[in-house]
Formats: structure tokens, sequence, C-alpha cells
């Protein structure tokens, strides 16, 4: 077998060390601090968020980091450390950022092609507007900042490198130009952050992505990057953004999670994810309801998304399409509509399983492992089948760790792209790991890397 190549978190202080100095050398002077964010894992709750649907998810090692400077005429100077992106430092004239007539429209004005600073700009100014309704979070009129920026995740790798981005800097935004932040100087603010304020600054961050990157994310990622818990896993009911946090000990005694990042980047705002949640928003409108989630019980069943298929059969009659969620949009396919349905139902009735059993005293170690993987593995089936946003690479990784032992595989976030996540005993992480990059090699795939996944941290800062 191949040896397989592993991207670590690195060192949180040798990084600040070495970000702290790159920082000096290019704008001259020293930051106030470094902020970070971590990516996320999900065992299951994919593509549900937006439809109120319960979240698995644990916060990452791997994240972004922010070494940033205030300013004081507005504007935000941005330079990734990602080769990808980076080129160089890119300007951003955040007071040129306006509500349009259309309370709708909102332009951030940026002087270069990379859609990246549009995370940054578009976090600042959803700070200002949630500062208008929380004095603690008002932010300076004059405010602006001067930011460097690294990861260790996979930019594009669907362990949310995006929400990463937002939150590091919504972080050091909140640190820099708001009364909390300077009543709580340095790692002070990490305590004075309660659940509820990050719960505010999480939903700040899903704005600035849907309304400035463009993006229709349900807040899944920045709930986890800014909520999150080391050793924990999250239950998130997103009817309400209510969390569990789940001791992961029990679980992680003898198995451990992997994530592999398949090396096919997908980028969120490029409308194959838009197009699948519209899919699914033509179903909830034929349906007549707010939201999927509303349509199964507290404790749903596979006969409830039987009945709830039934009905949509009845309504839906013979036809061949059905009105887009969007008035004057172009209509949908039924069957495809009905394809993203099932996975939604079915998704959330594994995800209210899966917390039963995480949740379960009785059951030991082992046992919770196989349910918990077997219920993965079905996710996977169902993003692959009915959401139909896998791929030959992530089809590639899944089978193979089930087939070589893994209680449990599946693609995770988005798709179209990204990840997999593996649950395997620990003992079979060097055999499982390296067949994958075999099997990855003799299918012709990119090399997929590899991530040790351990419950974190949520955003803090890097004192
Ligand atoms: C992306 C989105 F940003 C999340 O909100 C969520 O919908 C996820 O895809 C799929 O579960 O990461």
């Amino acid at each position: 077998t191949e040896d397989a190549a592993w991207l670590s978190p690195g060192d949180a202080a040798e990084i600040r060390r070495s970000l702290t100095s790159q920082f000096a050398e290019e704008f001259g002077h020293g930051p106030s601090g470094v902020w970070f964010a971590p990516g996320r894992a999900n065992l299951n709750g994919e593509h549900v968020d937006f439809h109120g649907g319960r979240c698995l998810p644990m916060a990452l090692a791997h994240g972004t980091y922010v070494a940033a400077a205030p300013r004081t005429d507005g504007m935000l100077y941005l330079r990734t450390l990602e080769p990808t992106l980076d080129a160089g430092v890119q300007q951003v004239c955040i007071s040129e950022v306006t509500s349009g007539p259309d309370a709708d429209v909102h332009t951030i004005t940026d002087d270069q092609p990379c859609g990246w600073t549009k995370y940054v700009g578009g976090t600042l100014w959803a700070l200002r507007a949630l500062g208008e309704e929380i004095d603690e979070l008002a932010v300076d009129e004059s405010f602006g900042a001067d930011l460097l920026i690294t990861s260790t995740l996979p930019i594009g790798g669907g362990l949310s490198s995006s929400a990463a981005l937002e939150c590091s800097a919504m972080l050091a935004f909140v640190a820099m130009a708001t009364p909390l932040g300077r009543a709580n100087p340095g790692a002070a603010l990490d305590a004075a952050l309660t659940d509820e304020l990050r719960a505010r600054l999480a939903a700040a961050c899903v704005r600035a992505e849907v309304e400035m990157v463009g993006a229709g994310t349900g807040g899944l990622d920045q709930t986890v990057s800014l909520r999150g818990r080391a050793a924990h896993l999250l239950s998130l009911d997103c009817r309400d953004f209510t969390v569990d946090r789940i001791p992961a000990s029990g679980l992680l005694a003898d198995h451990r999670f992997v994530a592999v990042d398949t090396g096919q980047a997908h980028w969120l705002g490029d409308g194959q994810f838009d197009d699948r949640r519209a899919d699914s928003e033509a179903a909830m409108r034929l349906l007549e309801v707010e939201r999927l989630r509303d349509l199964l019980p507290d404790r749903p069943g596979t006969a409830d998304v039987s009945a709830v298929l039934r009905r949509f059969d009845e309504r839906a009659g013979a036809g061949e399409t059905l009105p887009s969620p969007v008035d004057g949009a172009p209509a949908r396919d039924r069957a495809a509509c009905r394809r993203r349905l099932r996975h939604a139902l079915t998704e959330m009735v594994r995800s209210e399983e899966l917390h039963g059993f995480l949740s379960d005293d009785e059951l030991d170690a082992e046992s919770t492992a196989m349910l918990v993987g077997n219920l993965m593995t079905a996710g996977h089936a169902s993003m692959r089948d009915e959401a139909e946003v896998s791929f030959p690479a992530a089809n590639t990784v899944v089978e193979t760790a089930v087939e070589k032992g893994a209680p449990g595989a599946r693609l995770i976030g988005g798709g179209f792209g990204g990840s997999a996540l593996l649950l395997c005993r620990a003992d079979d992480v060097a055999t499982i790991t390296g067949a994958v990059a075999s099997a990855c090699a003799e299918a012709g795939h990119r090399t997929p890397r590899f991530l040790e996944i351990t419950p974190s941290d949520p955003a803090h800062v890097i004192a």
C-alpha cells in the first residue's frame, strides 16, 4: 500500500511566532494579536441545517489563524499565506460597504478578482450591523485593519475553511474594534464571549457568507467554529441552534476519526450547492412548510419519511416538473426534488438516532462505534444517490475504507469536492489510510491527504 500523507494541525505557539514576524515584515509594524478559528467535521446532518435538521459535528484542531492590527481609515488590507490564493496584499474598502436602496443589495469594493476577501470584508460588515443591536459589539466608525492570514486546513476541502476564515476574522474584529474587546484584552476575550454572544457572532458570519459572498450556507459551520468544545461532539438542533455537548471519550477510547481530503476542491458559491438546495426548497414549497424538519415528529422513523413521500407524490401528481422555489425561475425536475427531499428526511432520522446512541450511557463503546459507523455509511449512500453531491474520489475513499474494516465512512460538507470522514479502530488507521491512498492512486484520482480529527476548542485568542 501507499504511504499516507498527513496534514498536521501545527503548533499554535509556533504559528503565532512565525505569523507575527511575517506580519511585521509585510506591514512594517507588529500585530495586536493572533486569533484562531477551527474547521469542522460532521458525523451526520449534511444539507439539513437550512431545513432545521440536527447535525452532529465537532470542531477540529486544524483551522485558520489571523494576525491583525487596527487602522483608522476604514480600510482592510488583507494578505493570505495560502499559496493557491495569495496575490499579495489586497485592499478592501470597507467604508464603501453600503446597503443599497433595496435593503438586500450590498457591495464591497475590492480591487482584485480573489473572491476570498469578500468573506473577510463581509464579516466586518456583518459585525457592524450586529453592533447596532448589541452595544458591547458596536464597531468604531473609522475602524479598519491590516490582516495576515494562514490556515492549516485544506482550502475548499469541505472542512469549513470558509467559516474558519470568517470566524477568525470575526474574533480579531471583536477584539480590536468593540467595547467588549477593549474591556477584555488578550485571552480574557475567550471567557467574555458567552455562548449566547458566540451564537450571535456565528449568525453574523452566516450573513456575511449568504449576503456578501452569495453562498447559501445554513449555519452549521460557523456554529461549530465558534461554539464547539474540546473532547466533545455537538448535537446541534438547527430549528433554534441550541447545542448539546456530548463527551466523545467513550466513542474515541478505541476508535479514531480521520478526515481524507480528496484534493478535489469545491467552492460553495459556484452554484451547484444552491442548485441542490433549490430542489429541496421546491419540495418544501409543494408541501407548504417553512422548513422540512417540521414534516417529521420529534423522534422520527422511516415510516414518517414514507408518509411524507406519499404526500409529496399525491401533491406532485404526474407532471415532470415542480415550480421553482423562486418566483419566475425555471421549473425543477420533479424526480430530483423527491430525491433531495428523501435525502433530507432520512438524514434527519439518522441524526436523531445518532443523538440517541451517543447520549445512551447503557451502550458500550464498541457497540456505539458500530451503530455510529453504520449510520455514517448510510449517510454517504444518501449523499451519493439522493442528494447527488458525491463524486468518484469520495466514493473510492468510502468504499475502500469500509471494505478494509472501518466501522463507518462518509462524504462530509457541501459535496462536489472536499473530504470524507472515516471512523476507524485505532489499530487499523495505518492499514486503512494506506489502502485508501493506494485505491485513489489506482483509480487515477488526486493524491489524498489525511487529517487526524480530534474534537477541539472553538475559536479563541492565541495568547
Ligand atoms: C456547507 C454549508 F456551508 C453548511 O451550511 C451545510 O449546509 C453543509 O455544507 C452541508 O451540510 O458546509
